[in-house]
């Protein structure tokens, strides 16, 4: 990020989007965990922080019809695309600290508001693309990547002000757990996937270069959404849908430490770290130090 900028931190403690309570804690995690005093500690300066007032309390029940709290998703997420737009309106780079995925919902829509031509680089064990046709568990959390290319039946534009997402400009990175209907969509449409196997074949570093590549032209701005499930299970547990086989504690870091040599990141969002299974906050600290190396900690 232009060093310059002042990081607006957007709290959304949501959890509605997940199938399991203890989402809707992360921000409150990830900031008992220390990103404060690591971001001072690296000289960033935060220029405020705001909290979205959702749903802040789990239920596992709730939601006739196809996706569960779905009436609450988009709620949430015209409201968390407020509180991006101020920010990016401010000359600010938003910090987004989620709650379940369904956020990034949001994140995009305030995003596109200013972004006419943005790229999107989503760290993911899954590829969050289901319709409400297809999401085997109705959980909005699957479902955000379809509701910003406009593939599901709410779409990025039912939120005021947002455009959809060019599929030309979306890069996802750690997939290893596909849904069939996902999988069609990602072949249909050629969207850029950047599978764990591709990433052991090739390298974290050409892996980046790649995806720079892919979303550092044309494009007047690039969000980094970063579900802490990217990660290894082994190396952050705390997280409500964790898939082996995942990201490695040095992977994910170099290709942050990258994305920051890049300076072509404009927004983070931080999502999925579950409060209630992340006991030890282990998986909160390493949101918080993968922060840090996207937004410029140097070792020397
Ligand atoms: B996460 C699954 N594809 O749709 C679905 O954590 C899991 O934001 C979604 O990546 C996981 O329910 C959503 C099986
Ligand atoms: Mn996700
Ligand atoms: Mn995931
Ligand atoms: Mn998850």
């Amino acid at each position: 990020m232009d060093i310059d900028k002042k990081v607006q931190l957007i709290k959304v403690p949501f959890g509605l989007g997940g199938g399991r309570a203890g989402t809707e804690l992360g921000p409150e995690s990830v900031i008992k965990a220390g990103l404060l005093n690591q971001l001072k500690s690296i000289g960033v300066e935060l220029a405020g922080d705001s909290e979205v007032d959702c749903y802040k309390h789990f239920s596992g029940i709730g939601g006739e019809g196809k996706v569960k709290h779905l009436a609450e998703v988009q709620e949430m997420s015209r409201q968390v695309s407020e509180h991006v737009s101020q920010a990016v309106s401010s000359n600010c780079f938003p910090l987004v600290l989620g709650g379940d995925h369904s956020v990034a919902i949001g994140s995009l829509a305030g995003l596109t508001a200013h972004y006419r031509n943005l790229g999107v680089i989503w760290f993911d064990a899954h590829s969050d693309m289901n319709t409400e046709e297809t999401t085997p568990s109705g959980n909005a959390h699957g479902m955000p990547l379809a509701v910003a290319l406009g593939k599901a039946e709410y779409k990025l534009t039912d939120i005021p002000g947002a455009t959809l997402i060019n599929k030309d400009k979306l890069v996802i990175i750690g997939a290893r757990d596909i849904d069939p209907g996902e999988r069609e969509l990602i072949r249909s449409e050629g969207i850029a996937c950047f599978t764990m196997h591709d990433i052991d074949k090739l390298g974290m570093k050409t892996v980046v270069e790649q995806a720079i590549a892919i979303v550092g032209e044309g494009t007047d701005g690039v969000h980094l959404s970063f579900d802490l499930d990217s990660l290894d299970p082994l190396v952050a547990g705390g997280v409500g849908t964790p898939v082996p086989g995942g990201l490695s504690y040095r992977e994910a870091h170099f290709a942050m430490e990258l994305f920051a040599e890049s300076g072509k990141i404009t927004s983070m969002d931080i999502v999925e770290v579950n409060g209630v299974l992340d006991y030890d906050r282990r998986t909160a600290r390493h949101a918080v130090e993968l922060a840090a190396s996207l937004l410029g900690k140097r070792i020397l």
